[in-house]
């Protein structure tokens, strides 16, 4: 029997839609986070072709080829759209440029004039491009044969995508961001506002292009303390999750509140969301705890994909048993790094294709 039939259910729903709502099972399904990247020589390949990041990303073809790119090699339980989190920005008209080997460039805001310039008007349109690849990607994925393959579709979570704005570059702290939550509250509000709003209308416009699951990455959660993640953690996602099921009920969503520590369970109570991923800070026994709320996605320490060999079997085999008793997908605790051998992923695919419960 191939896994392929072991992991279509008697009805012909996709695994992984049946764990995300609440089954547990003995074929354990997977993916990771940043999947399709430069880990993979055929992506770099065509991004050497393409000329950068972002010419990739508005590129319906391409994107569509890059998304496919880890699917056609491992058969991953699901694909995840190839795009970046500050799309939003951008198509917000805030400047975006992604210079090589320094991540993220934009024109910072800072000041009430930086707010209103953003540009409302034009934001539905500069994201076609990302619904188009969503369209595509769900054909190639019927004519390849990836039947049982979902869709992600993601967003990143209001608190993290305004940091970057204000911030206007990664930063181990995003001293900035802070800095205006604390003496801004009103500025700060108006742009967790703006990207809270138009995160509802991309994520509602990614559904209808053929996403069949959304996960919200809340990358810098782990920056705030209790009152601020309540305020600007909870309460946007909260609205971003009501409003998508209001309109569909039956779409899953996975909150991802990267290095939220303790606030993991509060976020678990009330934010909405319907599954949980957890960093690889997050022990055993309080995943399981966690797992008793709601399906759970995680957590393997990327570092061990770095290290290979018993290392990495290990690692592997504390998160397949620990987490498999009850609704579990299996991911890593972030995104995969560049310079991960691709044989080291081969290896943690065979262990998990190859563990029954
Ligand atoms: O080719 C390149 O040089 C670009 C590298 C790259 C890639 C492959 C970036 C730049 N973004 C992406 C794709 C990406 N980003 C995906 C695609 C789907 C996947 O395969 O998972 C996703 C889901 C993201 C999400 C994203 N972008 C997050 C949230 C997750 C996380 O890693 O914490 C964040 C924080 C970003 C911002 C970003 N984009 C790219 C970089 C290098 C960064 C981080 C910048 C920093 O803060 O240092």
């Amino acid at each position: 029997m191939t896994r392929a039939d072991i992991q279509t259910t008697a009805d012909g729903t996709k695994l992984f839609m049946e764990v995300l709502a609440g089954k547990k099972s003995s074929v354990v399904p997977f993916w990771f986070m940043r999947q399709a990247g430069r880990y993979l020589p055929e992506y770099r390949e065509l991004r050497a072709r393409k000329g950068g990041f972002l010419e990739l990303v508005i590129d319906p073809v391409a994107a569509c080829d890059v998304t496919m790119q880890p699917v056609r090699r491992f058969g991953m339980d699901a694909a995840i759209l190839f795009s970046d989190i500050l799309v939003v920005p951008m198509a917000l008209g805030q400047s975006l440029e992604f210079s090589e080997g320094e991540g993220p460039i934009l024109n910072p805001i800072r000041l009430e004039s930086d707010f209103e310039k953003l540009d409302y008007t034009r934001f539905s349109e500069s994201l076609n491009p990302i619904y188009q690849t969503l369209k595509n990607v769900r054909s190639a994925l019927q004519r390849e044969g990836f039947e049982e393959t979902a869709l992600i579709g993601f967003a990143g979570s209001p608190w993290t995508v305004a940091a970057y704005m204000i911030e206007g570059r990664g930063s181990k702290d995003f001293s900035a961001a802070k800095l205006m939550m604390q003496e801004n509250p009103v500025l700060f509000e108006k742009i967790i506002t703006a990207v809270t709003d138009a995160t509802i209308d991309y994520l509602l416009k990614q559904l209808e292009a053929g996403a069949e699951v959304l996960q919200l990455f809340d990358s810098w959660a782990g920056l705030l303390d209790a009152e601020q993640f309540k305020k600007w953690v909870i309460k946007p996602t909260k609205k971003i999750t009501d409003k998508i099921h209001v309109k569909h009920p039956d779409v899953k969503i996975v909150g991802f509140p990267r290095g939220a520590g303790f606030h993991y369970e509060t976020y678990a109570d009330s934010a909405g969301i319907d599954a949980l991923g957890l960093d690889p800070a997050v022990g055993m026994d309080r995943a399981r705890a966690l797992q008793k709320l709601m399906p759970v996605q995680g957590n393997l320490d990327p570092n061990l994909l770095l290290e290979g060999g018993v290392a990495l079997d290990t690692g592997v085999d504390r998160v397949l048993r620990g987490l498999s008793g009850g609704p579990f997908i299996f991911n890593l605790g972030h995104g995969i790094d560049k310079n991960t051998p691709v044989e080291n992923v081969e290896r943690m695919i065979r262990r998990v294709k190859d563990f029954r419960t």
